[in-house]
């Protein structure tokens, strides 16, 4: 369908590379652009492979173009409303995301993952679960965690399986994108400098269900007031999951155990602390959507109980790296909206150092500050919202703040006020925009800093 058409990549990512490179093999007519003035056509070009023969423009786009386009392919980051993207729809070109892109290529089955926390978990345990059932080669991990859908498509057959974790950025600009399962995690506010309202996000995130029928499968938390608001109107059948009370039929937590409930016959099939190496809520919440979504795409149990027992925590995601001093260091470097950061939070058991503040996306921490209940005894603070947080946090009583210039400073100082016996947790409730490239390269300062600690600081 794209064939010949004059196709316009809008980012130089690793989403925007990814759809120059399917485009090109598609046969449309390329062009790349960035508006970042700090990049140039040259080094656009440095970006693609040596063959490409897209068109790269950076900086300002020339308006005698906006009538020359087909087809525009939105990277994740740029917004659906931008002036630019508002006179390309305005002069006839269709808009797509880069996932719709890659989905046009889909020859196998999706699975697609969204939800404000906990996606990246669960999408790399179902990534687990369907290569343990299909075979490595067979199942496909994409989206937001970081590979994206327009690298890996081309490598789908009958018989693959793609699991996507799909953020509301990518959701905003599906068409056709049909996965056969699709979990909706949780909605808490988050990106709302991009989405505007929380009705936009959270349309964004039901998006997930735009192509799905009764044949088709939704998971959602009934513990989310969204998400069990959505089950009522949701297009394909919905399996619910709870971490706080018994369900008739779905997976619910009842003391230390996962249980599954078909008109109220029950089964137990987990013990969180004997069969799982993840810690905290939202995990038991992940790995009961991971058992939903696996049971959904018929996989065995013993298969999916057997991959759970044997998976531990994601890079960046209350992470714990080292006990140095007496002292346990948590990586939560994911933690990038206060709900995020509200499970790093409850999953720690000692007295904690927290490591907040980074780049503003107009959130409000007047929940995760309530969430600190006695068990943060300080908060260093970094970045742009650090005063905004500071300001937030001495409204709700809590003073013990101090700040920090540069991420090293911080370090610095979280070791010299932790003590023996207590936890320091990099959970910043912000995106790290600002002060790092993303979130993992955040982890990793913080991981690499831990590691050369001596035992005795
Ligand atoms: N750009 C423009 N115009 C704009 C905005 C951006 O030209 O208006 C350019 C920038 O100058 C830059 C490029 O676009 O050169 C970056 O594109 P991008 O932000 O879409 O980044 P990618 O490298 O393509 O990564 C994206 C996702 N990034 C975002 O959604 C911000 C990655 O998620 C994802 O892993 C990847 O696609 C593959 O699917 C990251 C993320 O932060 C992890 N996601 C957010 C989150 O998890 O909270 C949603």
């Amino acid at each position: 369908m794209l064939q010949g058409k004059n196709c316009l990549v809008i980012g130089s990512g690793i989403s925007g590379v990814g759809s120059v490179g399917l485009l090109e093999y598609i046969g449309a007519k390329v062009m790349l652009y960035d508006s970042s003035t700090e990049l140039t056509e040259e080094a656009l070009k440095a970006k693609l492979p040596e063959e490409s023969r897209a068109r790269c423009i950076a900086g300002e786009f020339p308006e005698e173009l906006l009538k020359k386009v087909d087809t525009v392919v939105l990277s994740p980051g740029v917004p659906v409303d931008i002036p630019l993207v508002n006179a390309l729809r305005e002069n006839g070109a269709a808009i797509i995301g880069e996932i719709e892109l890659g989905y046009q290529k889909e020859k196998g089955k999706v699975v697609a993952i969204t939800g404000t926390n906990g996606k990246t978990t669960t999408t790399t345990l179902v990534g687990e679960i369907m290569k343990a059932h299909v075979g490595a080669g067979k199942a496909f991990v994409v989206g937001n965690i970081g590979n994206p859908y327009t690298s890996e498509c081309l490598k789908t057959a009958p018989g693959t399986v793609t699991v996507g974790e799909i953020s509301s950025f990518q959701l905003e600009t599906v068409r056709d994108f049909h996965p056969t399962v699709s979990a909706i995690l949780n909605i808490t506010p988050d990106h709302l400098n991009r989405h505007h309202t929380m009705e936009a996000y959270v349309a964004a995130k039901e998006n997930i269900t735009l192509n799905q029928t009764k044949e088709d499968l939704c998971v959602l938390n009934y513990e989310n007031t969204y998400t069990r608001a959505f089950g009522e109107r949701c297009p394909a059948r919905v399996t619910f999951f709870s971490s706080a009370r018994e369900l008739e039929n779905g997976y619910y937590l009842k003391e230390d155990r996962i249980i599954k409930s078909v008109d109220g016959r029950t089964e137990a099939l987990l013990d969180i602390h004997r069969d799982m190496n993840l810690v905290g809520l939202c995990n038991v919440e992940n790995v009961m959507a991971a058992i939903a979504i696996g049971e959904g795409m018929g996989v065995p149990m013993e298969t999916i109980l057997a991959v759970i027992r044997g998976f531990h925590a994601v890079e960046h995601r209350i992470e714990f790296v080292a006990t140095k001093g007496g002292v346990d260091y948590y990586n939560d470097s994911k933690g990038t909206n206060p709900d995020a950061a509200i499970q790093g939070i409850r999953a720690m058991t000692k007295p904690t150092v927290l490591i907040g503040g980074g780049y503003d996306k107009q959130s409000e921490y007047d929940e995760w500050i309530e969430s600190f209940g006695g068990k943060v005894k300080w908060l260093v603070l970094i970045g742009q919202t650090r005063e905004k947080i500071a300001e937030c946090a001495r409204a709700h009583g809590f003073d013990r703040i101090r700040f920090a210039d540069t991420f090293e400073e911080c370090l610095k100082l979280c070791t010299e006020l932790a003590q023996s016996g207590d936890a320091v947790l990099l959970s910043p409730a912000c995106a790290s925009w600002g002060m790092f490239p993303n979130y993992e390269v955040r982890g990793q300062i913080f991981k690499e800093y831990v590691r050369k600690l001596t035992d005795r600081q």
